[in-house]
């Protein structure tokens, strides 16, 4: 969303919290994380959600000096409005309401009235299956009621899941966006407009106008597309998609990201540019040693907050377990998501009790590398089940510093160049020198194998006593 030369971005965050990051940039290549819409456990009801539930796919709008969030907090508390009149926060505590739907969108008529347009995927149990196509209503954002019987609009050119509608008025005509086909590799974003608001919604010529579905690019799922004009007055897509890795068969080790493409417009129709890697910026490399007063906003929870599970002192994150491990809902974990393909995640830790790194995509689905009573063992959790494999000439320090590295696929028709990485294990040890304690595939934390949206997210975690990390950093190697 464009306000004045300013640029903001908001995304999914499921069962993480801090929840809804609000991203912000001048130029829509360069994103600074500025807050979080979501800073409060109450903001949220993300305590007992399945992992995939929680916040999806907000929008943000400004309309009359005010930023609007508004995302369905799925299997929580419903579909909520945030307020705020700075986008950094702090946020209001949001308003739910009764939209029986997901993946809302708002659009304001010229004369200050207010509509929600939203997929109508109903999420009770058992009836998962039921949709009632892209729905919009007049709404109240004061009371988060809406003021009329929600009617159908479109429901997209076929594809499953006509989803993630958002509402933009160009010149004489109102485009209606969508995604269909699913998040899958069937994904693909759709285009309809109108005259009139309410409809009726003519279809455009070659939807899906984007997809990846059935093609070898890089960047697949694409679609969850929203609008917005660029500094040079040109267009642009933001969107969601997944960068795979493999051969026939390929793994998304980081799950849903954001990307950007150029739209132009023929005939009154968008055509989109297909999504390409970025190759503007490198991965960024990220170092953390816990000096500043406050705890890095990068850092996140599952299912709480990093406050309720540690606290940060000088030059020192201490990690309070519970009793949960990672394969339970609520670990005491601070992590961050893996921001890279290849590379190297260390951390500094002093172990009073058992933890260690964990890599995870869901709760069945998490590598980790623990110390528990002066041993050291790596741990392979898929679906339950469970591999462990012991250090053997491990000596514990006061410290020890403890790795995940993550090392490409040799892409070839082998068995394993058809995986997307394998992921390896270890500890520093005295001398400084790199122990590997084990090597497992990685394709096990894919988007494709696992069941998470999020894609891979890695920290430090305490399952007993106290995990104190002095230093974390995911570097190139
Ligand atoms: C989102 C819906 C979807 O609300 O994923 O796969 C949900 N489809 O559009 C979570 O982002």
């Amino acid at each position: 969303m464009k306000v004045g030369d300013d640029y903001y971005l908001s995304t999914s965050t499921f069962e993480y919290l801090p929840g809804l990051p609000i991203y912000h940039s001048k130029d829509l290549v360069h994103w600074n994380l500025i807050g979080h819409v979501v800073t409060t456990e109450h903001q949220l009801a993300s305590a007992n959600i399945p992992t995939n539930g929680g916040a999806w796919a907000p929008t943000i709008r400004h309309y009359d000096g005010v930023f609007y969030v508004v995302v369905t907090d799925a299997m929580g508390r419903g579909t909520l409005i945030f307020s705020a009149t700075n986008p950094a926060g702090p946020w209001s505590d949001g308003i739910v309401t009764n939209i029986d739907g997901i993946d809302p969108d708002l659009f304001w008529e010229a004369n200050g009235d207010c509509y929600a347009t939203f997929s109508g995927l109903i999420l009770k149990p058992g009836q998962f299956v039921q949709h009632l196509g892209i729905q919009q209503a007049k709404i109240d954002l004061n009371t988060g009621q809406l003021l009329e019987e929600p009617r159908s609009i479109w429901s997209g050119v076929g594809g499953m899941f006509p989803e993630a509608p958002h509402i933009y008025k160009i010149d004489d005509w109102y485009y209606l966006f969508i995604a269909e086909g699913g998040t899958e590799r069937g994904h693909g974003e759709s285009v309809a407009r109108s005259k009139t608001l309410a409809g009726p919604y003519s279809s455009g010529p070659n939807n899906p106008f984007l997809s990846a579905r059935s093609t070898i690019r890089p960047i697949q799922n694409t679609g969850h597309g929203d609008l917005v004009e660029a500094p040079d007055g040109g267009w642009i897509m933001v969107l969601l998609g997944m960068r795979t890795r493999g051969q026939t068969r390929s793994f998304s080790s980081l799950g849903r990201e954001t990307f950007a493409t150029n739209v132009s417009w023929v005939d009154g129709w968008p055509v989109a540019d297909p999504i390409h890697a970025n190759d503007l910026l490198p991965a960024p490399e990220f170092i953390e040693d816990f000096t500043s007063t406050e705890l890095n906003q990068e850092l996140i929870s599952i299912r709480q907050m990093p406050s309720s599970v540690s606290t940060l002192e000088r030059g020192v994150l201490r990690i309070h377990g519970s009793g949960n491990s990672m394969s339970e809902l609520r670990p005491a974990f601070v992590g961050r998501r893996l921001k890279r393909h290849e590379g190297i995640v260390r951390a500094k830790v002093a172990v009073q009790g058992v933890g260690g790194i964990s890599i995870r995509y869901d709760e069945v689905s998490h590598y980790d590398i623990e110390i528990s009573s002066g041993k050291l063992i790596a741990r392979s959790s898929v679906s339950r089940v469970t591999h462990e494999v012991l250090a053997e000439n491990f000596v514990s320090g006061a410290e020890t510093e403890l790795f995940v590295e993550f090392v490409p696929s040799t892409l070839d028709f082998s068995i394993d160049g058809q995986s997307c990485d394998f992921i390896r294990l270890g500890y520093f040890d005295e001398g400084g020198e790199k122990i590997q304690v084990a090597e497992f595939d990685g394709r096990y934390l894919s988007a494709e194998v696992a069941c998470s949206f999020t894609g891979r997210v890695i920290g430090v975690y305490s399952t007993e006593g106290e995990v104190a990390l002095s230093r974390y950093s995911e570097t190139a190697n």
